[in-house]
């Protein structure tokens, strides 16, 4: 084992504004992302993606081992196969598997089994969790890790201006297959990366969030 290296912190992030300011901003931003399921077919540059990707990138993760991969689909082929295979995953899903308390809990969000996003968006970025290195090297708190390089990708797409939906039809195995990944990457969620249609519509259910004081206690 050799010894740690340090070097100084000196390329920070200094914000214009004080920190209080900057978050108000910043929260200000965030808050008015909306998961979008209405696509626009406009198009999207792949340099584009690949900051997104590079931001996601950035997140921290156990023992730095970084243990995520993003496949970026555009290939309109590709996508019809993803698409022909999630809708049938959810087909089985509205029909059978769902329990009846999880399809009362959808309801208000008018998902059902038809996802044409799924061909209409530019992007599809579908991401995978590496519950191994390449090198087989031992990985950890992958769920977390992942989820929280998942978290940076949507800030970083709202911040471009771009919507995105976390689409998790579930199971997702088909993925894995048809994106010919090995068998030490497991899909995690697929996000559709786009503008949305000029007619594009929410549901009302999911503006409401929980008020601060049940999210924040102060001790
Ligand atoms: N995967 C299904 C069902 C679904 C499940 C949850 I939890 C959601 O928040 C939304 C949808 C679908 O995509 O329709």
């Amino acid at each position: 084992m050799s010894a740690p290296v340090f070097v100084p912190y000196s390329d920070r992030h200094v914000p214009s504004l004080p920190p209080e300011e900057a978050a108000r901003e910043f929260h200000a931003v965030l808050s008015k992302r909306r998961t979008v399921r209405d696509f626009s077919d406009r198009p999207v540059s792949q340099a584009t993606i690949e900051w997104l990707v590079r931001a996601a990138g950035s997140a921290p993760s156990g023992a730095n081992k970084q243990p995520w991969r993003f496949v970026a689909v555009r290939d309109p082929g590709v996508k019809r196969r993803i698409r022909a295979a999630a809708e049938a995953e959810e087909r089985e899903f509205y029909a059978r598997r769902a329990s009846a308390e999880w399809l009362a809990d959808l309801a208000p969000l008018g998902t059902d089994a038809s996802k044409p996003f799924l061909e209409v968006a530019p992007w599809l970025v579908v991401v995978f969790k590496l519950t191994r290195g390449d090198d087989d090297a031992q990985h950890y708190y992958v769920n977390e890790s992942v989820g929280i390089a998942v978290g940076m990708f949507l800030a970083a797409a709202q911040h471009a201006g771009l919507a995105t939906l976390t689409h998790t039809p579930s199971p997702m195995g088909f993925l894995q297959e048809l994106l010919g990944r090995p068998k030490h990457e497991k899909p995690f969620v697929l996000i559709p990366v786009g503008h949305p249609a000029d007619d594009c519509r929410v549901p009302a259910a999911a503006l409401v969030k929980k008020p601060l004081h049940e999210l924040l206690q102060i001790v």
